[in-house]
């Protein structure tokens, strides 16, 4: 991660052969756009992708590690700036959607006064949230710097509210906006994810770290496997090559599920249930748990770390899975009520007040829940945990030979990602009725592996399927789920419904010099 963001003067790199023509066209207009608003050219452009995540859900904000890969959907942002004359500086930013995002122009006192009311839905916060996250990061560079004056034109493919993170692909490309329309031109890959995974965090979600790591980091063809424990570090992995080929495929569910609004009672709610999980079984074992940079700042990964430190244990665990697996087992020991813990229950065990534990946990991101399923949320977390390790030494280490051996490995794959969704469904209650749907309707029709992708509580699914089986599978999901449950869908809807895309590449910056094939 310590490599810089490249920078590049063609698409070639950044786009699939396949995708090229359309992206040239999307860039040209963009730029065409950007001069009749602002009257110029822009200086460079930014992007960043939107991501899938193959397996390894919902366990970011809990240290444990995810497979992402980066799309080919993506944010891209056309940038030219001017020094402000004072400490006063202003951003124009308009959206090649106008109907749906207004032009604003913001204005601000100095480079410490960013607000973001994460209360009101509006669309520049986000790039509010990435300008607010790199202005340190410039004053660090250079302590007298005077913030630029910026003109920013934005065009999005990625859905919005679709699971396959708009938003991180937002934040991030703003941030990279702002770093190198502020003339900070050597940026690393490490620098950008830490800023936006902070940043996107001032927009209301607690989010953990997996969707900017991937919008930063992937690589072209290839899964991203990221760490998040002891520190943030993301490794490139290749496909297996199997008989026949295998390819993923992802389909909206067009069930809108947006994170800030519901936050109180699924994602953040969540976060919280996890931290106290870790905390409830840390107080019952006698152990403390350390800080660490997970979204509330103690995990169930410090958990598992403070407790093979500790000396509650003689048993040798040789490999990362067996204590993975024993942490699963103290799950069920130490918090085994599945109807649940109450505010009190919690608080006493904890050797704390109902309102320390509301101030500690529940007051940055304000959560709903009387009610809290610790031992559900510790159980998936734990076993999604085992099933990603699996998933990679897989992926890793084989090489399949024929045909059989392909279909021994796939149904291995596919059934990881299979149970990933069950647990999903019941034990972490982030499915939904649809996400199930299609699920089932895509493995009826030769599927490997189907399960919901991102936060889920709607938006996107992602499949495991052999390439011989992809028209199969999408014609399954037009004649038994868009037709019937969703006949209402635009023309644009159904086009975007169903993507099968090479994995596609990280953030990157385009400069457009005098001779830009896009200029032209
Ligand atoms: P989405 O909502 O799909 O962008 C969210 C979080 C991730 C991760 C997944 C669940 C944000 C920005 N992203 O993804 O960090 O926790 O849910 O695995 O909140």
């Amino acid at each position: 991660m310590d490599e810089q963001i490249p920078v590049k003067t063609s698409l070639s790199e950044l786009y699939p052969a396949d995708a090229l023509t359309t992206s040239k066209k999307r860039w040209k207009n963009l730029i065409s756009k950007f001069q009749s608003e602002f009257g110029h050219n822009p200086t460079f452009i930014a992007r960043c992708p939107g991501r899938v995540n193959i397996i390894g859900e919902h366990i970011d904000y809990s240290l444990y590690d995810a497979l992402p890969a980066g799309v080919v959907a993506d944010v891209i942002i056309a940038v030219a700036s001017s020094l402000a004359k004072s400490n006063q500086f202003a951003v124009a930013i308009s959206n090649t959607n106008p109907e749906k995002f207004s032009s604003r122009n913001l204005e601000f006192k100095d480079k410490d006064s960013i607000d973001i009311d994460a209360a009101k839905h509006e669309w520049t916060n986000y790039f509010k949230a990435g300008l607010k996250g790199a202005l340190p990061l410039l004053s660090k560079a250079n302590p007298d710097f005077r913030q630029s004056n910026l003109e920013i034109l934005v065009d999005g493919t990625v859905p919005t509210g679709g699971g396959l993170s708009s938003s991180a692909a937002f934040v991030c490309a703003s941030a990279l906006s702002v770093l190198y329309g502020n003339g900070v031109h050597s940026i690393t890959k490490r620098s950008l994810t830490e800023l936006a995974i902070v940043s996107e965090r001032s927009v209301g979600v607690n989010s953990g770290g997996m969707d900017q790591s991937a919008s930063v980091c992937s690589e072209s063809g290839k899964a991203l496997h990221v760490a998040f424990y002891p520190q943030l570090s993301v490794e490139p992995v290749s496909f297996p090559k199997t008989d026949p080929p295998l390819t993923f495929m992802i389909a909206q569910s067009f069930v809108a599920s947006d994170k800030h609004v519901t936050g109180p009672v699924c994602y953040n709610l969540r976060v919280v249930e996890v931290t106290l999980a870790a905390e409830y079984i840390a107080a019952k074992l006698g152990l403390k748990l350390p800080q660490d940079s997970s979204s509330l700042g103690r995990s169930l990964r410090g958990l598992q770390e403070a407790y093979f430190a500790s000396n509650k244990t003689n048993k040798d665990f040789s490999s990362e899975s067996d204590r993975v697996s024993h942490m699963l087992s103290l799950v069920q020991e130490h918090l085994s009520n599945k109807n649940g813990y109450d505010r009190q229950e919690i608080a006493t065990t904890l050797g704390i007040s109902i309102s320390e534990l509301e101030e500690r946990y529940m007051t940055t991101f304000p959560i709903h829940a009387e009610n809290f399923l610790l031992n559900q949320r510790a159980t998936h977390v734990y076993s999604e945990a085992l099933r990603v390790h699996k998933f990679i030494t897989l992926m890793k280490e084989s090489s399949p030979s024929s045909s059989q051996e392909s279909e021994t490995l796939l149904k291995e794959l596919g059934d990881l990602m299979n149970q990933s969704q069950i647990s999903c469904r019941e034990v972490y209650d982030c499915s939904c009725p649809e996400l199930d749907e299609m699920c089932n309707i895509a493995r009826e029709a030769g599927s490997y592996g189907s399960r919901l992708t991102g936060a889920g509580w709607g938006g996107c699914t992602v499949h495991l399927v052999p390439k011989d089986k992809v028209d199969d599978i999408r014609t399954a999901w037009i004649d038994k789920y868009y037709k019937t449950k969703k006949p209402d869908l635009s023309q644009e809807q159904r086009a975007e419904a169903v993507v099968v895309s090479e994995p596609g590449h990280g953030a990157m910056i385009i400069e457009l010099q005098d001779n830009s094939e896009f200029l032209t």
